[in-house]
């Protein structure tokens, strides 16, 4: 059982993520549990500030640290008992300067008990959060956004699926050549013939040894095509 709890001044955000797909039937199944802070909560100040001018003025706001402390320290009380090593409690903090987010890191972080996921807003957060309660920082790339909510979002949903009896062998099986650090070969499904664009032949000759031959040269080609960082981690 993975706990994911959030902190987030945008709480609203999270509502339907639980709602659909797999993601809903590994929560019905209770195969995780999600919680969502409110970090407004955790203010002391009476108009529920979390964020104040940077130190050596500039632009924007900084989220302050004592509201992100608090929340912290209340999730990891919360969840004392519920976990049975403190090393598989991970404080993660969205960050376009974190490390970059993989399928590896993905697996990993579905090895652990228990994830704190803070999320950004304005200009980020006070550097003390980073050096009194972040174990890691994570990026989804390199683009600028609005805070770290969708960027958590995406660690919820890849690391869910990952969880042992969420998504079926099968479906599993069929990722297999991105985990094999491969893109997908093209899929196609019925009619036959859509606007004259048929089906290759190869798909409907039952012949299963040639159709796995086109689909790995296929996957390959793509890779080499438009991923050639991943076509040469390959070769
Ligand atoms: C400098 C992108 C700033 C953005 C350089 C991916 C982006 C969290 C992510 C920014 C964020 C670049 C992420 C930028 C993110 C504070 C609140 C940070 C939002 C914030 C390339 C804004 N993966 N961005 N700054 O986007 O949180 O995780």
């Amino acid at each position: 059982m993975l706990i994911i709890d959030v902190i987030t001044i945008f709480p609203e955000m999270f509502k339907d993520i639980t709602s659909y797909g797999v993601i809903r039937q590994a929560f019905a199944k209770k195969l995780c549990e999600l919680n969502v802070y409110n970090l407004r909560d955790f203010s002391r100040d009476k108009h529920k500030k979390v964020d104040d001018r940077p130190y050596g003025g500039g632009p924007g706001m900084v989220m302050m640290v004592q509201p992100i402390y608090d929340a912290v320290m209340f999730i990891k009380s919360k969840n004392e008992g519920k976990i049975s090593s403190l090393k598989n409690q991970k404080t993660i903090l969205l960050s376009p300067r974190g490390e970059k987010l993989t399928q590896a890191t993905l697996k990993y972080i579905s090895t652990l008990e228990n994830i704190i996921l803070i999320c950004g807003r304005y200009e980020g957060v006070d550097e003390r959060v980073v050096e009194l309660l972040v174990d890691i920082e994570l990026s989804i790339g390199d683009y600028v956004l609005t805070g770290g909510e969708i960027p958590a979002m995406v660690v919820i949903d890849g690391v869910i699926r990952l969880l042992p009896g969420v998504v079926g062998k099968s479906e599993s099986l069929e990722h297999e050549s991105f985990e094999n650090g491969l893109l997908d070969y093209p899929q196609y499904t019925r009619p036959c013939v859509f606007k004259g664009l048929k089906v290759p032949d190869v798909l409907l000759s039952g012949d299963h040894a040639k159709i796995e031959k086109w689909r790995k040269e296929k996957s390959l080609e793509l890779t080499r095509k438009r991923r050639e960082d991943l076509f040469d981690k390959k070769s």
